[in-house]
């Protein structure tokens, strides 16, 4: 079977947790990444069976979470977490949290991974129009929602399966007769690793209320895909893609107001 990590899952009422269920009941085994400060009501909610009833599967089993890492995506290796944060103590209680670490655990644990989700994003100004919206509001947007996902592509695409490329023949124009048939190759990379991330149609249309930079930061998330897409297609052989996510009552919604 496949193993996906899945950075951003500290409820059930998000996308991280729906394509959890999804992958599980394809048959994957299940790692998530959750955010440190959410991270203790996340696990004690899952021991106590709060989440048995959105954790049960079409086939009537609960789906398993062989492990829960703490992870905070704005931080890509120890040197990286600033005094307050350490002392912090819905921090320190935790350890190995950052992108860097986090790569390093899941190797240690269980060697490689097949599936790499990103569902996460955070804007700490989001409700506020971007002409309001401070800098480093702005950044703060850009660092937890778009560089997080070029953070774990980093450091989690050398542990990733490599898939491999098939050489795909088109023909073009096939009904023409005026035509000599034109051939056509293209590459494909099929099966082993992939990665995806969550977007929003905000990254190319105006949508007032997506504000503090986060439209941004799904532009950027958008154009690094394809850059990621060909970069690590070619260096990993793994793939990369980003879905455009329709409206869903999670927590990060509800900051929104939507
Ligand atoms: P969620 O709260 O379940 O997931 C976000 C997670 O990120 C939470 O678990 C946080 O703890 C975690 N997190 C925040 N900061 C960090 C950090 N520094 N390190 C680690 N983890 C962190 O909400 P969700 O399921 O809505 O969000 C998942 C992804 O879906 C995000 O990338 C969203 O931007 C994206 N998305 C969600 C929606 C939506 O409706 N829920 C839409 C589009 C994209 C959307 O906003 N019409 C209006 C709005 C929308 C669509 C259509």
């Amino acid at each position: 079977g496949k193993r996906a990590f899945i950075a951003g899952v500290a409820d059930d009422n998000g996308y991280g947790w729906a394509i959890a269920k999804s992958l599980a009941a394809a048959g994957a085994e299940i790692l998530v990444g959750t955010w440190v400060p959410a991270l203790n009501i996340f696990e004690s909610s899952l021991q106590r069976g709060k989440f048995d009833e959105s954790r049960t599967l079409p086939d009537g089993s609960l789906m398993k979470i062989t492990k829960v890492y703490p992870l905070d995506a704005v931080y890509d290796c120890p040197e990286d977490v600033p005094e307050d944060v350490k002392t912090n103590k819905r921090y320190a209680g935790s350890s190995n949290w950052t992108v860097k670490e986090v790569a390093e655990c899941v190797k240690q644990d269980f060697g490689s991974i097949d599936i790499l989700v990103h569902s996460l994003a955070n804007g700490p100004e989001v409700g506020k129009p971007i002409l309001e919206t401070s800098r480093n509001g702005y950044l703060a947007a850009i660092s937890a929602s778009s560089y997080s996902f070029v953070s774990l592509l980093k450091y989690f695409a050398p542990i990733m399966n490599p898939g491999t490329f098939l050489f795909l023949r088109h023909l073009l124009y096939p009904f023409s007769s005026s035509f000599k048939n034109i051939v056509k190759l293209s590459l494909v990379l099929i099966s082993g690793g992939a990665t995806i991330s969550l977007s929003f149609i905000a990254s190319e249309r105006i949508m007032p209320g997506y504000g503090g930079g986060m439209s941004t930061a799904k532009a950027a998330l958008e154009s690094d895909t394809r850059m990621l897409a060909f970069e690590a297609g070619r260096k990993h052989q793994i793939r990369v893609n980003s879905i455009s996510a329709g409206p869903l009552k999670s927590r990060a919604a509800k900051a929104i107001g939507s």
